[in-house]
């Protein structure tokens, strides 16, 4: 999750050359380089291409821009007439950059690691969307959610059609398993969760599949706490990527029967490094290793991190030999 990024020095150098992260994420020589930099260094078995869950606004046509410094800024949508003006047909041809960056890492990695293409939720989507930015309460989304159900399901809609639409032009340009992230799936009551996560996840697991036969789908809706399993029964995803809150032998009772387990090293014991990430990292492997597994952190890398704790990381991981 998230291994680009501002930790690697190397990334920091190819930032520096695009004028800003969104035409960054639209020219494919940039793309490419930084999506193979974590790779290069450590190997993993799984590469994640460099974009961003926000370029499906902008080619819908909403204003958006990352801030120096401050992460995303959006025009926010707050009525039907702001949704009226987003349009899906655009969406492929604007999008025509990441597919072809798909392409020429699909041509690099050449079956030597799986890779992961990937999308925003609709739910976490719209909180942008409507927001305007990050680092909210997401109030005004739930307050439209609830003060106008069908509206808000109008956004909702177009984004489940944008989404799985992007997910399988991504198959189509040579991603071997897709990511659904809903980062903000954790503010919501269970009924809303049930609503605005599980449901409209589910229409597009299900369109998804009958696309893209055999194509894994990973879940990650953060925060979903004792949801996690309904969330997984409902949407049938092929896996779930768990957040650090998630206690390790709740994931392999509860979750570990019914599908893959993605997760969940907290990010802090990562940039801490030493006896803890080492402590942390057994503790993960020794719960859930046995089973269907794929070891991550429970949510994106920091951008503090030593890429020698990475290193030691990826080296524990390759080294657990199931004690
Ligand atoms: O260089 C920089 O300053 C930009 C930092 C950065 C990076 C490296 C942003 C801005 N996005 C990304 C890339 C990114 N984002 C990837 C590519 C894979 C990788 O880098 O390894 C992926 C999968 C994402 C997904 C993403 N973007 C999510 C979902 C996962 C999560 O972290 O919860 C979310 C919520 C975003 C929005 C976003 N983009 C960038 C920032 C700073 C944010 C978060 C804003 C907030 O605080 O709410």
């Amino acid at each position: 999750m998230r291994q680009a990024g501002r930790y690697l020095p190397e990334y920091r150098r190819v930032r520096e050359r695009a004028e800003d992260f969104l035409r960054f994420c639209y020219t494919p020589d940039l793309a490419v380089e930084v999506t193979l930099q974590p790779w290069r260094r450590y190997g993993m078995d799984g590469v994640i291409l460099f974009s961003d869950i926000l370029v499906v606004p902008d080619a819908l046509g909403q204003a958006v821009r990352f801030a120096e410094g401050q992460g995303p800024v959006l025009e926010p949508v707050r009525s039907v007439g702001d949704i009226s003006r987003l349009s899906l047909d655009r969406l492929c041809g604007h999008l025509a950059p990441v597919f072809e960056t798909i392409r020429r890492l699909s041509r690099e990695i050449s079956g030597d690691a799986a890779l992961i293409g990937f999308a925003g939720a609709p739910w976490t989507l719209a909180v942008y969307m409507v927001e305007g930015h990050g680092g909210t309460d997401c109030g005004r989304a739930r307050t439209w959610a609830y003060n106008a159900p069908v509206e808000f399901q109008g956004l909702i809609d177009l984004l489940v059609d944008a989404t799985t639409t992007y997910l399988i032009e991504q198959v189509k340009n040579g991603v071997e398993v897709v990511q659904i992230f809903d980062s903000w799936a954790g503010v919501l009551g269970e009924s809303q969760f049930r609503q605005w996560v599980i449901a409209p996840t589910t229409e597009i697991v299900g369109r998804f599949r009958a696309a893209c036969p055999g194509v894994p789908v990973i879940g990650f809706p953060r925060g979903a706490g004792v949801l996690y399993k309904d969330y997984v029964e409902q949407t049938g995803v092929d896996g779930v990527s768990v957040d650090s809150t998630v206690p390790v032998q709740w994931a392999r009772e509860a979750l570990q029967g019914i599908c893959t387990v993605q997760g969940n090293l907290d990010n802090q014991a990562l940039v801490a490094g030493g006896q803890a990430l080492d402590r942390e990292t057994a503790r993960i492997l020794g719960t859930l290793a046995g089973g269907p597994f794929i070891f991550n952190l429970g949510h994106g890398i920091l951008p503090e991190t030593p890429p020698e704790h990475v290193a030691r990381l990826a080296e524990l991981v390759r080294g657990w030999a199931g004690r």
